[in-house]
């Protein structure tokens, strides 16, 4: 069994997400991810709209989605692609380069993000249309 694991926040879940996921799972047949938990998210700078279990039901929904494991660390790669006998990880090529380090332990794929989307602009639209709204 090809294993692949990806990581990320997956707040307020898109269809990039799932273009990245469809795309994770059809280079394996077994995919993980791990979540962010929401103390990672705060060293990584992220304001989680939904906190970790939310996220992670809604992760656990996915048909391309095998195991949902939390990211508590940037470290925690290396153990868990040996810990899961991964093959193949994968990430968003806005992390082109990042983890090459981990070619010594499995393939390393990144793959096109889906451009136009992001939970960033979700957020920036909706106040947007908000502040429109009391105008
Ligand atoms: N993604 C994508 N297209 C988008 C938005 C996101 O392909 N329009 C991908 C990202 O490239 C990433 C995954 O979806 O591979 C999850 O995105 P985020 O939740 O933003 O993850 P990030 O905060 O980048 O965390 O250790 C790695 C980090 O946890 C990655």
């Amino acid at each position: 069994m090809r294993k692949v694991i990806t990581y990320g926040t997956f707040d307020l879940l898109h269809y990039g997400h799932i273009n990245l996921l469809k795309k994770a799972k059809e280079l394996g047949d077994y995919l993980i991810v791990g979540l962010s938990t929401n103390k990672f998210n705060e060293i990584k700078g992220k304001k989680c709209y939904f906190p970790y279990e939310e996220r992670k039901k809604l992760l656990e929904a996915i048909r391309y989605v095998d195991l949902v494991i939390p990211e508590e660390n940037w470290e925690q790669k290396v153990k868990d692609i040996k810990e899961f006998k991964v093959d193949v990880f994968v990430m968003g090529n806005d992390w082109k380069g990042k983890f090459d380090f981990l070619k010594q332990y499995c393939e390393v794929i990144y793959l096109p993000r889906t451009p136009e989307i992001s939970t960033t602009k979700i957020k920036q639209d909706l106040s947007l249309n908000e502040i429109a709204a009391t105008k």
